[in-house]
């Protein structure tokens, strides 16, 4: 979320607008890392097109097949439009620390593959990783894509969470997954499902036009 504000223009706003796709109105979780050791972190991404006050936003880890939560965390300040918020694990490798906006040693980042994480706005669930009360075994998922041992990423084509937390949960239906220990993918978020594009990737050259 460590964004660069600029102020655009009426009319560059849209042309933006005029290139959009299918349209979000979704906060959700954009990556999920369990790797090696402590190397453990979340991202949420905001597209909602709107910014988010990060105090209406909050965190929940269910623990092997626990019904209520071990811990739960809200956040301060803004998350703009676009942009993504990093909870990483405090004793993670720096590639994962050097892109957090928040650390925790523990907390909602102590998840080992058979846990279930839930992403909250204003009380209301918006995410799920898992399933609430139900335990595993090892990890959600088949191989190559599973909660154990993996980074996912959320699908580009992916426009809002999964709200339903009793269901079944199946990484690779709307997630990609990518090998242990990949942490390229953090700090930001692609996807085709914003009017208003990506504020860290898609509007780069934008930016630049204003330093
Ligand atoms: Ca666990
Ligand atoms: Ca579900
Ligand atoms: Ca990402």
């Amino acid at each position: 979320m460590r964004s660069f504000k600029i102020v655009l223009t009426a009319s560059l706003l849209l042309a933006f607008a005029g290139t959009a796709a299918a349209q979000s109105t979704c906060l959700y979780f954009s990556e999920y890392i369990e790797g090696t050791g402590y190397n453990k972190a979340l991202e949420i991404y905001n597209a909602t097109e709107t910014d988010i006050d990060l105090s209406l936003v909050s965190v929940e880890l269910y623990p092997n097949g626990a019904s209520t939560p071990s811990a739960t965390v809200s956040f301060g300040g803004v998350l703009h439009n676009g942009d993504v918020f990093v909870i990483g694990h405090a004793m993670a490798y720096a590639a994962i620390t050097g892109q957090s906006d928040v650390l925790y040693n523990g907390s909602v980042v102590n998840f080992n593959g058979d846990d279930t994480v839930v992403l909250k706005l204003g009380g209301s669930i918006v995410d799920v990783i898992g399933q609430v009360g139900l335990d595993p075994g090892t990890a959600w998922g088949v191989n190559p894509c599973t909660t154990l041992d993996h980074t996912l990423v959320r699908a580009v084509d992916v426009c809002c969470g999964d709200t339903v937390t009793s269901d079944a949960f199946i990484p690779a239906a709307s997630w990609v997954c990518s090998a242990v220990d990949t942490f390229g993918f953090l700090g930001l978020h692609a996807s085709n499902c914003q009017a208003v594009a990506n504020d860290d990737a898609a509007w780069g050259a934008v930016k630049s036009m204003y330093r």
